[in-house]
């Protein structure tokens, strides 16, 4: 089963609460204050199933009074479509207006609208109201189909549902792949279970069992039991209602508009980068609404359209959320969404320069603002809800640790380290962290610049420029190591970039033996060939060397002459006897 939440609007005994009933069978009006007056005040909630698509609608009743333009916008908030309701008979009236506006503002424009009471006008105003109803959608940038209904006939109520249908039937679900997000409308205790919190899973999955974390309040918890309309289950997915039984929680501790989050998966902060139309003022304070949340802020302007939203409380936001601005008396201004949920920069001229890249991509901005740290995924994700595609850093960035740096700033940061190491004198050398403050960069992109420069080694935690004995030194014993386990020719040494002069300088210091025909040889490796042959007595014959040594007669005889040139062995014939004077070995 798929979900889709929906949310109606309209004006306040438009039919709203009506229509759910005769379309669901659910009355939503279940607070007795709202029974005694006939009318909605809080969010009521229903729902209707299409089997042969296996999709539920979920229905959010909003209620259409204007002093509860709170409680709309947070029905609305986690809506993905709209039933606005018009009555008939009066048309569209301020919350008819509000309410559109308040989904306009969200980004909401699919759903359907009901022309309710059908039954208590003529042809004639019917045909009047529709015109003057599409008319009004259309200046407000809505194109939605409108469905003229009668509860008490019924009329209407099955194309209405085939509408509502075929629009769902298209949806997309990919928001369930996204990290969790429930926004909370309300919390209470139940007998034997405990808390438990009720709202719209909007995006992601919630197993039972799982950990949440609460947000803002930074509470982690534990899912015990998992309801959608009063049965239990073991996952809800994005567009359901849920009720999640969190006996762990202190009830009074939450309130409408908090979140139930996978834990570590968003960042909280107080300050945003949002785009809008809407004319701000930096002298003025604002009301907004981030999902069901609502808090008190003020903006700075950035540019035209670009705000930097600064606002009383932590909250959680990503980019590409909507969110809903009111000013300081609670009338509805539009709506904004969030390009940067967490500026760890805020100087505007920052911003500013960098527009462009926040609007567009907003990896490279990411990159800019967080050069001296690397982005890693995990930040793109916390802040966007989505993978880092590295396919889009391509050649601008390189990746050290798992974190990426822009090619330009470690360019520039390369000149800056080059600068620094001339400076540095052999004896005295420079503490790693030092050099880590100069620069500005985590160990690991120091380790990753000093990979560039090749006469300083790092003992302890101080970097030291090599001596030039020290280089030699360096060089002699990685020709040494090269040598010590074959005979290997000198064209080869060359052609693997070993330089003549430090192999010309191993041999003048004993180091390294030529056998002659540029065969080289370490010391090492002679002096265990010359124990390994005296094994064999006190002279051998060739074919005896050969087996013993395993070497191919294009090694061996140069060696075996070389024995003779040192002193070591004379030649009798085929064999050799070791001399009695020879040298020590
Ligand atoms: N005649 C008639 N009355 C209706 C119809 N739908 C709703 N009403 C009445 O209109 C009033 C307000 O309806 P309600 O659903 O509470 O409106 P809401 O405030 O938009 O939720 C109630 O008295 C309903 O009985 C309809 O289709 N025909
Ligand atoms: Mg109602």
């Amino acid at each position: 089963m798929r979900y889709c939440l929906f949310a109606t609007a309209g004006h306040v005994d438009h039919g709203k609460t009506s229509l759910i009933k005769a379309l669901t069978g659910i009355d939503t009006d279940r607070l007795p204050e709202e029974k005694r007056r006939g009318l909605s005040i809080d969010l009521g909630f229903a729902y209707l199933d299409f089997p042969d698509i296996r999709v539920r609608l979920e229905f959010i009743d909003v209620p259409g009074h204007e002093r509860f333009i709170k409680n709309a916008i947070a029905g609305i908030v986690s809506a993905k479509g709209l039933l606005l309701v018009v009555d008939v008979t009066e048309g569209v009236k301020p919350q008819t207006l509000e309410h559109l506006r308040v989904a306009k503002a969200l980004g909401i424009d699919r759903g359907v609208v009901a022309l309710s009471k059908v039954d208590k006008v003529d042809k004639e105003l019917l045909s009047e109201r529709r015109r003057e109803l599409e008319e009004i959608l259309e200046k407000e940038g809505f194109n939605l189909p409108i469905v003229s209904v009668s509860v008490l006939t019924m009329e209407g109520i099955e194309e209405l549902k085939d509408r509502l249908k075929s629009i769902i039937k298209d949806f997309s679900h990919d928001a369930e792949d996204k990290p969790l997000r429930v926004f909370i409308d309300s919390a209470f205790v139940v007998k034997g279970f405990g808390t438990v919190v009720r709202g719209s899973c909007v995006e992601g999955k919630l197993k039972e069992g799982e950990e949440v974390s609460v947000e803002p309040y930074e509470i982690v918890a534990k899912v015990r039991k998992l309801q959608n309309h009063g049965s239990f289950v073991k996952e809800v997915v994005a567009g359901e209602r849920v009720a999640v039984n969190l006996p762990g929680l202190d009830k009074d501790k939450v309130e409408r508009g908090a979140w139930l989050l996978e834990p570590g998966s968003y960042i909280k902060s107080k300050e945003s980068i949002i785009s809008t139309e809407l004319k701000l003022k930096p002298s003025a304070r604002y009301s907004v609404f981030c999902g069901m949340m609502e808090t008190q802020g003020r903006i700075r302007k950035i540019s035209e359209g670009t705000y930097l939203l600064r606002i009383e409380r932590e909250i959680v936001l990503k980019r590409g959320d909507r969110i809903v601005v009111l000013n300081s008396s609670g009338r509805l201004l539009g709506g904004a969404h969030v390009l940067h949920p967490y500026p760890k920069i805020r100087r505007k001229e920052f911003i500013k320069e960098r527009l462009y890249l926040l609007k567009n991509s907003f990896e490279l901005y990411l990159l800019e603002e967080w050069s001296k740290e690397g982005l890693s995924a995990e930040l793109f994700r916390r802040l966007t809800g989505e993978g880092l595609n590295p396919k889009n850093l391509i050649h601008i960035a390189y990746k050290i640790e798992g974190r990426f740096f822009s090619i330009k700033l470690i360019e520039r940061l390369k000149g800056k380290l080059k600068e620094l190491l001339q400076e540095l004198s052999p004896e005295t050398g420079l503490r790693l962290s030092m050099l880590q403050k100069s620069l500005g960069v985590s160990y690991s992109v120091l380790r990753y610049l000093l990979r560039d420069f090749e006469n300083f080694t790092i003992e302890g935690n101080a970097l030291f420029k090599r001596t030039e004995e020290a280089s030699n030194q360096r060089a002699m014993e990685e020709l040494t190591e090269r040598l010590s386990e074959d005979i290997v020719e000198e064209k080869r040494l060359l052609s693997e970039g070993v330089e003549k002069i430090y192999i010309q300088r191993a041999v003048k210091e004993g180091l390294v033996h030529d056998l002659g025909n540029g065969l080289l040889i370490s010391d090492g490796l002679l002096k265990s060939f010359v124990m390994r042959l005296r094994e064999l007595g006190d002279e051998f014959s060739l074919q005896e060397a050969k087996a013993k040594l395993g070497l191919t007669r294009k090694y061996l005889i140069p060696l075996l002459e070389y024995l003779d040139y040192m002193g070591l062995t004379v030649r009798r014939g085929n064999r050799r006897i070791w001399k009695r004077s020879g040298r020590g070995w």
